[in-house]
Order: structure tokens, then sequence, then C-alpha cells
């Protein structure tokens, strides 16, 4: 295995570029090009290119810790695993099996997601999981589902976005959050094609659109049921379209028309004639897509939001046809297929939902328990985090870091302080580790193998690489441990490809159906889309991984066999959508505002987001000193007319205060940014920790808090 490369993926976000590893002799890791990989191409940003430094005992966890008179001390595995199994029976024999709570994380593997879904539901019996994916696309997942009765994030791969004719990005800074797809972008417009950007900021993103958007924060909704509105006065709509593929026309192009283009100037600060471009420019040409992210989804209003969109594109037949459609691009490594196979509160693998009884039989004949002995849906995300020290006593955590990454953390902090009892599986010592009773280090991407899905649906093989350290163990092998230790001997493989192969099982059917995936299939092709059924002539397990078996001399004459391999399904919706009746179904949405308006004691708008080379809550970048020196901290971006309200100058400490606390962070002055706002990346903890301030107000659908926009005051800090 050693020395030679192994071609693999990244450890972070949902690209999943592909990269060559190799491990040197001096015992460190090379990362190369591996051009073959469609999404990359080779390319790979700078949190990619370093993301090794990550697996070197400087800065990971290379023991078991267990808190011993106040203090983390390290520990043997047994006395670490113990200890777990104690915490949570005894939270169970106290409180009920609902006391026990699971925090599961979007960058888990398929088979790590779907043994943590199985572990809380078999071995805790507990209704009480959720996961980081509810903070990051659950709005666009809801409105997809409304709309189309399928939550893919693209509906196409991204080689389709050169080809169209007009791209909307709303709320997406992808030069920043994923540089490497840029390329498709600029390819687009290469090719004749438009690209408009709809950000409160002009990110490096929005510099390379043909028109910039810069709405209020808070008001795409209304954005875009204005562009609905003048899509049908300028008799734009596509009617043959709207008559043979969708539902619910009249009453979605009603609620649009009380939303006239002056009223909706007003709310959003974008003025009529940029909305009557940007209706031109998505109309006239033969396709266009629109691709939403965090900016409009991480809302309370997100998944309207998202709906309104959508209805903007089935309105104008920009859906379910070729380069034509909506997309979501998701977040995290596995945001996609994390939220598939049973980490979500409502959710069971195969995106079968938990409140339908046949879903319940199906999963319970796979996991071959009695399907009334299965949980109900849980609590949302902030709900349950929310609820620690309350209702749920003990927490089970693997792969997020709440302390940073959740809104109001610094009552998320005392919540999650208030447990009895703490469990945190991870790589590094992150702030919420640092706050466990037990912490268990487990291996990471380079060193471990599992299936990852992109953001385009695209199944992949993320191979391992090189070997774990001794004393590190995988999650897996840690859910396998703590199931003995509760009682449950059977049923928590420690090989992946093993709770793959059940995993293919306990999704065929489903709507993410797997079944006809197989690792061999990965390990040859540049992954697969699901859906995949099994092909019907395969019912045995082996006879799908024999289709396409590479050394197999025999498979020249396979062809009818061959044939029977479901190739999986890179274009949904091209002949009819997942609902029962094919159609798409348009919702009715009307503008709302945001759950905090400013006032005369809060009067700046505060948005959050990401800055190219840090990730997510900062745990595993912050320890990457090329990072660091590229982004060494928190900041507050506000526009110099506010600058020179407040009496700040570039770089003075600025303290931005809203009803939940305090954070403080040097000043950014730029014309980029709207004078009635201010963004704060959230990458960093202490004082300038951007979540310290952000509101929790959720989606009353998808359960999303307001990530996005909350009211605010600045202050000068002197000393
Ligand atoms: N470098 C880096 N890359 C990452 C990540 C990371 O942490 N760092 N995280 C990964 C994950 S999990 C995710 S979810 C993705 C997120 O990827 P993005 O969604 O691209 O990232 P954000 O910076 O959260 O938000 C995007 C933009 O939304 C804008 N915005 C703020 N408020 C509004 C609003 O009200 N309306 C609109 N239209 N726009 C608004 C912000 O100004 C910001 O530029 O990135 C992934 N890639
Ligand atoms: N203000 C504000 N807050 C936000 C957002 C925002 O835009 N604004 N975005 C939200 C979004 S979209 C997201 S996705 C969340 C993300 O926020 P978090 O959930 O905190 O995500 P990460 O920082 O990626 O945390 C992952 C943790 O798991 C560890 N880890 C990595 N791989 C593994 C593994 O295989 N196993 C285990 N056990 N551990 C592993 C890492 O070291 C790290 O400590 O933040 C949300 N919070
Ligand atoms: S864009 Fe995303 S997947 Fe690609 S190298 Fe960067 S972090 Fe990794
Ligand atoms: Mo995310």
């Amino acid at each position: 295995m050693q020395n030679t490369a192994t071609p693999t993926h990244c450890p972070y976000c949902a690209l999943q570029c592909g990269m060559n590893l190799t491990a040197t002799p001096e015992g460190t890791v090379e990362v190369s090009e591996r051009a073959d990989f469609p999404v990359n191409r080779g390319a790979l940003c700078g949190k990619g290119r370093t993301a090794p430094a990550v697996l070197s005992s400087g800065v990971r966890l290379t023991s078991p810790l267990v808190r011993s008179e106040g203090t983390l001390v390290p520990a043997s595995w047994d006395e670490a695993l113990d200890r777990i199994a104690e915490g949570l029976s005894r939270t169970r024999t106290e409180h009920g099996p609902d006391a026990c709570g699971v925090f599961g994380g979007g960058g888990l593997t398929n088979e790590k997601a779907y043994t943590l879904g199985k572990f809380a539901r078999v071995v805790l019996r507990t209704s009480q999981i959720d996961y980081n994916g509810r903070f990051c696309m659950s709005s666009a997942a809801a409105a997809g589902i409304k709309a189309f009765g399928l939550d893919r994030g693209l509906p196409f791969p991204l080689e389709d976005i050169p080809k169209t004719g007009c791209v909307i990005l709303v709320g997406s800074n992808l030069a920043e959050t994923m540089p490497p797809s840029l390329r498709f972008f600029n390819e687009l417009r290469e090719n004749g094609g438009t690209l408009i950007v709809i950000d409160p900021r002009r990110t490096k993103t929005a510099e390379q659109a043909d028109l910039h958007l810069a709405p209020r924060p808070g008001t795409d909704l209304a954005l875009a049921l204005g562009l609905l509105h003048l899509v049908v006065a300028e008799g734009r709509v596509d009617e043959e379209y709207v008559r043979e593929r969708t539902s619910g026309w009249e009453e979605a192009r009603a609620a649009a028309m009380a939303h006239w283009p002056e009223y909706v100037e007003r709310i959003t600060g974008v003025s009529v004639p940029q909305l009557r471009e940007t209706v031109r420019m998505f109309c006239e040409p033969e396709s266009a897509m629109v691709l939403t992210a965090r900016g409009p989804e991480q809302q309370s209003k997100g998944t309207d939001t998202v709906g309104a969109w959508i209805n903007l594109c089935l309105a104008a037949g920009r859906a379910g046809r070729p380069l034509s459609g909506y997309g979501c691009l998701t977040g995290q490594g596995n945001g996609q297929g994390g939220r598939e196979h049973g980490q979500k509160a409502d959710q069971l693998p195969g995106y079968r939902k938990l409140d339908d009884p046949a879903a319940r039989r199906h999963v319970a004949e796979v996991w071959g328990v009695d399907p009334d002995s299965l949980p109900g849906p849980g609590r949302s995300a902030y709900e349950l985090l929310d609820a620690l020290g309350t209702d749920i006593k003990s927490l089970l955590l693997m792969a997020s870091n709440p302390v940073v990454s959740a809104p109001r953390a610094a009552h998320i902090e005392e919540r999650i302080k208030s447990l009895d009892f703490l469990a945190v599986c991870d790589v590094v010592l992150s702030e919420t580790a640092a706050l466990a009773d037990v912490v268990l280090p487990v291996t990471q991407w380079a060193e471990e193998t599992g299936t990852m899905t992109n953001l385009e649906g695209r199944v992949l093989l993320r191979k391992r690489a090189i070997t774990p350290p001794e004393g590190i163990r995988s999650d897996l092998e840690v859910m396998h441990e703590l199931a003995a230790r509760l009682g449950v001997e059977k049923g928590f493989p420690t090989d992946p490809e093993e709770v793959f192969e059940e995993l293919r099982r306990a999704s065929a059917g489903g709507p993410a159906d797997y079944s006809g995936i197989t690792y061999r299939r990965l390990a040859e092709e540049n992954g697969v889309f699901w859906p995949c059924p099994a092909a019907e002539t395969d019912d045995s397990e082996d006879a799908s991984l024999d289709v396409r078996g590479a050394d197999d001399p025999a498979q020249e004459q396979d062809d009818d066999l061959a044939a029977a391999v479901h190739p999986g399904t890179p274009r949904l919706f091209l002949d009819r959508f997942a609902t029962p009746d094919g159609r798409a179904r348009f919702v009715p949405v009307v503008h709302r505002a945001i759950a905090e308006e400013p006032d005369d004691e809060y009067p700046v708008l505060l948005t959050t987001g990401r800055v190219v080379a840090q990730y997510q809550s900062g745990a595993q970048t912050r320890r990457v000193d090329e990072l660091n020196a590229a982004a060494p901290g928190p900041f507050v971006e506000l526009h110099p007319r506010l600058a020179e309200r407040l009496g700040a100058a570039e770089g003075d400490p600025v303290a931005v205060v809203s009803r939940r606390g305090r954070a403080v962070a040097p000043a950014r002055i730029t014309t980029a940014i709207r004078p009635d706002t201010v963004f704060m990346p959230f990458h960093w903890a202490g004082e300038g920790r951007a979540n310290t301030l952000t509101n929790p107000a959720l989606d009353p659908t998808s359960r999303m808090p307001e990530f996005k926009v909350c009211a605010v005051r600045l202050e000068t800090v002197r000393g």
C-alpha cells in the first residue's frame, strides 16, 4: 500500500476533489494531482493540498482521554469505552432511552452515518439523533422534496454547467468555498453563457459575474417572487411546460403577483431595471439553471425561499430538461450522503421516512429487529442541543464542533456543560471535545476506506492510502465496541465494505437507492450517481459484485449481464419528476420579514459565512500553519460609511453586539459590502466567535437556524 500513489479524495468539502496520496519513506504523506477525476481534473484548493498536515501526531489526538478530577488525561481504550458505555447506560436506566442523545456530522462517510443512525435506534433506542447537516442544507432539501418529490443536491453533473445558457447563483461564494468548481462557470462564460450572482457582498464569485445583485440579507424570497412576477408580466411563462409537467401553478402565480417590482425593489434594494435584466438573461437562452447555497437557505424562511426559486424555474420551463434545472450546492464532504442514511432525526436509510410504516418494516427487517422497537422522529439539531442538560442527559457526539458552529453558541456551550455525560469522537481536541468526559481519537480520511456522496449525487470511494498510527481506532470500531458493551453483539461490523453491503440492502427501493453500487464498481468508475437500483437479474449481493469485475476474464462475454447493471442516474427528472403524478409541484409562497428586524438598539444586519483558507469550525484547518498564515483570525467586514460613523479604522477592534452576546474582531473596511450589513466568518472560537451573535430562529419546515441574518449594533473597543 505504501510508496505507491493511491487515488482517493479530499477530506473536506462537497466537491470531494480527487487527489493522489503517497506515503514517503520519511513517514509524511504527499498530495499529488489526480487528473482523471472529472470534478476537479487535478485542481485542489489550499485546504485540500495541505490536508495531510492534520495527520501528523503533533496536532491530532493520539490516545483516548478521560476526565479525572476535572482534567482530561490519557487512558486505555478499554477504560474509555467502558466509561462511555456506563455513562449512556446510567442515563438510560435513570431517565429512559430518550435521555441519551446522538449528534453526527455530514463529514462522516456513508458507512459511518448509516451505522450511527442504526446505533441510536437499535442500541440506544433513542429518538434523539440529528446532525450538523441540519445547519447546512436542510431548507433546500425540504423545498426539493416538496417540489420534485426528491432531494439530491444537483440534479445534473457539474460538467453540464458550461453548456447551459445562464446560471443564477444565489448566495454561493464558490470562488472561496469550492474553488476548483469556478472553472465550470468560467467555461460557461467562454461559451457565451451568462452568470448572475446574488449576494449582499461583492465576493470573489460576484466579481466573475455578468450581473451582480446585492440584496439586503434575508430578502431572497421577495427577490425571487419579484422575478416571477416579471416573468408573468412580460409573457415569458412556458405555458406548455407548465401544463404538461407541473401542478399548482394558479395558486403560486396568484401569490407571486402581489410582489410588484417596485415593492420588491423597496424590500431588497435591487433596482427594477436589474430585476428586468435578470429575467431577460434567465429566460432568453434555450436553457438556464438556478443554484442556491447557504445565503438564501440559512434563513428562518429558507424552505419557502428555495421554493420561490424553484417556482421561477418551473414557470420558465427550466427544470427536468437537458441543461436546465434547480440545484443546491451541498456543503460538507458527505453532506448529501450523510442525510440519506439515517443520522437525521426523521430518516431511515435510503432517504426513507421514519414515520412511514412500510419504511420501518423494510429497514427493521434488514436490521433484524421488530419494527415497533424503532423509535419515532426526534428533535432537530438546534432543538436537540438546546435540550442538553434538561431532557437529554448524555450525548454521544461524532464529527461536529457545535461550541463554535451552533447558533447562539454561548448558550449551547452552557447546555453542553450542563450534561451529565458527554463523549466525543474526533481526530483533534476540538473546542467541544475539550468539554467532554471521554474523548476517543479516531482514524482520518487517508487512513480508512469509505464512500462519500458529493454535491452531484455521485457516490465515490475514498480509499485508505496509509496505515493509521498505533492507538487510533475508526468510528466503526468505536460503535462496534460500544454496541457490544451495551448488549448488542451483532450487526455493527468494523469493515466498511461489509457496512456498505448492508446499506445497499437497507437503501434498496428507497428514494436514494444505492443497491446497484458496489465497492468494486466504485474502484473502477469515477463514482456512480444515485439512484442506482440493483439490476433485476441480480438478487444476490455477490452477483452484482461480479458484474463489472475488471480482473474477470469472462467479462467481455458477459454483455447481457453487464447490460443489466444500472448505470446510475447522472441526470434526474428528464422524463418525470419523483412525485406520485410525475409533475413538479409549485408552492404558493409570499414574502415575510426576517426573524429579527433591525431597530434603534440593534440597527445593523449581521451576516456570516466562510473564507477560503479555513474550514467550518476550524477544528482541522486552524491546525495547519499555511492556512493560518493565509487566514489568521476573525474579522468584521464593514462598509467605509459605517466605519466612519463608528469611528473605526482598518484593523481596529470592533465589538459586534446582538441580543445573544458580544464578539470582538478587527475591522476590515471594504466597499464590497452593503452599508447596512456587516459580515463575519464563523471559523473561530473565543472572543471573535461569530456564533455568539447569531439567531437560532428556526425555519418552520426544515428547522434550519437563521445563520445568515440577525440584528446587531457596533461599538468601538477602547484600549
Ligand atoms: N473555504 C471553505 N470552503 C467550504 C466550507 C468552509 O467552511 N470553508 N464549508 C463547506 C460547507 S459545509 C458549506 S455549507 C459550503 C458553503 O458555501 P457557501 O454557501 O458558498 O458559503 P457561505 O460563505 O456560508 O455563504 C455564501 C454567501 O452567502 C452570502 N449571503 C449572506 N447572506 C445572504 C442572503 O441573505 N442572501 C444571499 N443571497 N446571500 C447571502 C454571503 O455573503 C456569502 O458570500 O462551503 C463548503 N466549502
Ligand atoms: N454563523 C454560522 N454558523 C454556521 C454556518 C454559517 O454559515 N454561519 N454554517 C453551518 C454549516 S453549513 C455547517 S455544515 C456547520 C459545520 O460546523 P461543524 O459541525 O462544527 O463542522 P466541522 O468544523 O467540520 O466539525 C467537524 C468535526 O469533526 C471532526 N472530524 C472530521 N472528520 C471526522 C470523522 O471522520 N470522524 C469523527 N468522529 N470526527 C471527524 C473534525 O475534526 C471537527 O472537529 O456549521 C454551521 N454553522
Ligand atoms: S475544493 Fe473542497 S474538496 Fe476540493 S480540495 Fe478544496 S476543500 Fe477539498
Ligand atoms: Mo455546510
